[in-house]
C-alpha cells in the first residue's frame, strides 16, 4: 500500500494531465501499485473533480468485451465514475480540443431507480433498475498513446471523459442486440451478447466492486455496460450509435 501523499500527487498527476491535455507516462514507472492503491488514486482523483464543483452521476465498466480487452491487453474487469460534467447531450457538438485523443465507443446505459447499500448482501441489483438507453462512452486516456497498465487505468477513472445516451426506456432483457458505431468514415459492429454474454451481467460486476470497495450506488445514477466493440477515434462531425431495438444516439466533434 503506498502513502496518501504518493495517492494525493499521483491523483494530481492524472487531474492536470486531464486538464492540461498533456499525456503523461504509466504511473508504474517508478511506483509498486496494487489494484487497491489504484482505486484509491481513482477516488482522489474524483474528490478533485468533486471539489471543483463536479458531481458523481453514475459508474462505468471498462474490459467487459473481448474486444475491448484484445484492443487494450487488459482483461480483468474496471469500475470508473461519471461526473455530471462528462454528460453530452444527445445529438450536442462535442469540441475535440478539450481532449488528448479521444475515442468513442458503443454502450449500453442503465439507470438506478434505488438506492445500493454495498453492506446489505441482499440486494438484487437488477431490482435497482428500471431503465435503459443506447449510449456512447468517450474515453480519452491520461497516458500516451494510450499504453497503460491495469492499475495505471483504473487510477485514471478508467478512462471517463464523456458520455452520451439515448432516449430511455424500460428496462428489459437485450442480451442479442445488433450493435452499430460510426465515426467519421469509420465503423464498429457486434453484438450486445459480447458484453460479459449479456449487458446486464455489467450490472452484477459493478456491483461485486461496489461491495467490496464500500462504493454506495444511489437512486437516479447511471451505469455503463461497457463497450460492444472495440473503440473509434473521435471523428469531426457525426459519431452515432444504433442498438437494434433500442435506438439511436449521436454527438457531433468539432
Ligand atoms: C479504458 C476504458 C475501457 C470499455 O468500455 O471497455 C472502457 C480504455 O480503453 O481506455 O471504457
Ligand atoms: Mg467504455
Amino acid at each position: 500500500m503506498i502513502s496518501a501523499a504518493l495517492t494525493a500527487a499521483l491523483a494530481q498527476r492524472l487531474d492536470t494531465a486531464q486538464t492540461t491535455r498533456t499525456d503523461i507516462p504509466s504511473l508504474a514507472d517508478g511506483n509498486e501499485l496494487d489494484i487497491d492503491d489504484a482505486y484509491a488514486i481513482q477516488a482522489a482523483l474524483v474528490g478533485r473533480r468533486e471539489s471543483r464543483g463536479e458531481r458523481v452521476v453514475g459508474f462505468k465498466l471498462g474490459f467487459t468485451s473481448r474486444a475491448k480487452m484484445a484492443q487494450m491487453g487488459i482483461s480483468e474487469v474496471v469500475v470508473g465514475r461519471l461526473t455530471d460534467r462528462m454528460r453530452v447531450a444527445d445529438g450536442a457538438d462535442v469540441q475535440l480540443s478539450q481532449f488528448i485523443h479521444p475515442k468513442v465507443e458503443p454502450e449500453i446505459a442503465y439507470r438506478l431507480c434505488r438506492d445500493v447499500d454495498p453492506d446489505d448482501p441482499a440486494t438484487d441489483i437488477e431490482s435497482c433498475v428500471d431503465g435503459m438507453a443506447p449510449a456512447m462512452e468517450i474515453i480519452d486516456s491520461r497516458y500516451r498513446d494510450f499504453r497503460f497498465t491495469h492499475t495505471d487505468v483504473v487510477a485514471d477513472n478508467a478512462s471517463a471523459s464523456g458520455y452520451a445516451i439515448g432516449p430511455w426506456r424500460p428496462f428489459e432483457e437485450a442480451a442479442n442486440r445488433a450493435v452499430r458505431l460510426c465515426s467519421g468514415a469509420r465503423e464498429e459492429v457486434g453484438s450486445t451478447a459480447a458484453i460479459l454474454g449479456d449487458p446486464v451481467r455489467a450490472l452484477h460486476a459493478l456491483h461485486t466492486v461496489c461491495r467490496l470497495r464500500s462504493i454506495a450506488l444511489r437512486a437516479g445514477q447511471v451505469v455503463l455496460a461497457g463497450a460492444a466493440t472495440a473503440a473509434l477515434p473521435l471523428a469531426e462531425g457525426v459519431s452515432e450509435c444504433r442498438v437494434a431495438g433500442l435506438g439511436t444516439v449521436a454527438l457531433r466533434g468539432r
